[in-house]
């Protein structure tokens, strides 16, 4: 398998840390079952967690000012595919990778997937981009794409997407992703109303041609590249459009993508509630759309989105049934090193998440007890839970320590030789 990791190198390593993880689990184990609470079973649902890995993160992203490439970086979606099989040999939680178009387009969908499959991959969600303008594209989407003013540009912008649609069939996914840019800079540069009625006017042509099976995911930002306004600013615009296009249609949640302080667990709530969460990209944030590790801000926050999630998943919400993806842009850490720490992140909130103590937390609901009921949150907030990430990581095959595991093998200085540097690649931040 090509540029994949020895899996005795694991094993070697796992050896080192298995003393001190036996201890630390046994210990936690009693702890836990004083509270009620079965490790093993908390092992499992660590396990059975996956969340998909964007193909544009394996890649150094960049900012506004500049870009400044890392070693060995993916120069194609093939190496794309290898770093991709790196980080789920090691973190055991990411099979899924979702493409972006045209950055990921392959000349031959076929071989692209069975390269994939052959590392235990496959496509997730397909992402369309509208964004920005590429060689040799005859209209522009300088000032927008499904949303323009001119038809045959909101024309090209629906052909793109029906593109994804018809290459993500081939690839086996099962889902699309669209966010488009289109905004103002400036106030009266659109109008308001009519934008947005394009946009869903447009949208549903993509919505018809969705594959059987298929979701239509959208996601909301309230700015940038546009810094006055964007056509869908909010997840209640969101919510509107696709509650106008149709129960295939859902809302999706990038969490970097809302002002600072709000509350982001409350829209998750609302739109389970309404039955049209889509799903997440996961990121951390401490200004804007900065596409940060996840949990690296601010991880309580994190906890209680999957305080939220698990709780409809205990509840067997009708239609539950989200979508995880990370989207993150690495500028001076090593992507894969990244993705597998957020992953982690999340498996760790997610965890958290099951060992809060729902019978009495409703208890100290119903007799509107707000310390008890926050104190019941943080408990299971506190509790560290690594051993239990750690056991289901190794009992998949995976590594105690990812990052130690990838730092020894030497992966990266492997692939910079096979990878000389090239001058641009990829996506920047967007
Ligand atoms: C956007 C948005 C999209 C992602 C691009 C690269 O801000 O988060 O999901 O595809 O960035
Ligand atoms: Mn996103
Ligand atoms: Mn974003």
């Amino acid at each position: 398998m090509a540029h994949a990791l020895d899996g005795e190198l694991i094993s070697a390593e796992n050896r080192k840390q298995r003393d001190w993880l036996e201890e630390d689990y046994a210990h936690l184990g009693r702890q836990l079952a004083r509270r009620g609470l079965d490790i093993g079973s908390l092992v499992e649902k660590a396990a059975a967690f996956r969340v998909a890995v964007p193909s544009w993160g394996v890649g150094t992203g960049g900012t506004r000012f500049a870009r400044f490439p890392g070693t060995g970086e993916p120069r194609n979606v093939f190496e794309k595919i290898e770093d991709c099989a790196v980080i789920l040999q090691l973190a055991r939680s990411t099979p899924g990778v979702s493409l972006h178009i045209p950055w990921d387009e392959p000349d031959d969908a076929t071989e692209l997937r069975s390269f994939a499959e052959s590392r235990g991959l496959f496509f997730d969600s397909m992402n369309s981009n509208t964004f920005e303008d590429q060689e040799g594209q005859r209209h522009s989407y300088k000032f927008g794409s499904l949303s323009h003013t001119d038809a045959a540009v909101r024309r090209q912008a629906v052909e793109h997407n029906l593109h994804c649609l018809e290459l993500g069939k081939k690839l086996g996914a099962r889902s699309h992703t669209v966010w488009v840019g289109d905004g103002g800079n400036f106030p009266g540069q659109l109008h308001t109303r009519k934008a947005l009625a394009r946009y869903i006017d447009s949208l549903r042509e993509v919505y018809r041609a969705l594959p059987d099976g298929w979701r239509l995911f959208i996601e909301h930002k309230l700015y940038e590249p546009a810094f006055y306004s964007t056509v869908i600013n909010d997840w209640g615009v969101s919510y509107h459009c696709v509650r106008e296009l149709g129960d295939k249609a859902f809302s999706l949640v990038d969490l970097g993508h809302h002002a600072p302080n709000v509350n982001i667990e409350m829209i998750v709530a609302r739109l389970i509630q309404f039955g049209k969460l889509a799903g997440f990209h996961f990121n951390d944030s401490k200004y804007g759309d900065d596409d940060l590790d996840s949990g690296s801000i601010k991880p309580f926050q994190l906890f209680l989105i999957f305080n939220e999630l698990v709780d409809a998943e205990i509840e067997k919400v009708p239609g539950f049934d989200p979508a995880y993806m990370l989207d993150q842009s690495h500028n001076v850490t090593d992507p894969i090193e990244s993705l597998m720490t957020s992953a982690a992140e999340l498996v760790r909130a997610y965890v958290q998440a099951h060992i809060v103590d729902r019978a009495q937390l409703a208890e100290h609901q119903e007799r509107n007890d707000a310390l008890q009921a926050l104190l019941c949150l943080k408990q299971a907030f506190q509790t560290d839970v690594e051993p239990i990430l750690a056991m289901a990581r190794m009992r998949a095959g995976g590594a105690i320590d990812p990052v130690a595991v990838y730092r020894s093998s030497g992966y990266r200085q492997r692939v910079a030789k096979a990878r000389p540097a090239q001058a641009r690649q990829g996506a920047g931040i967007v």
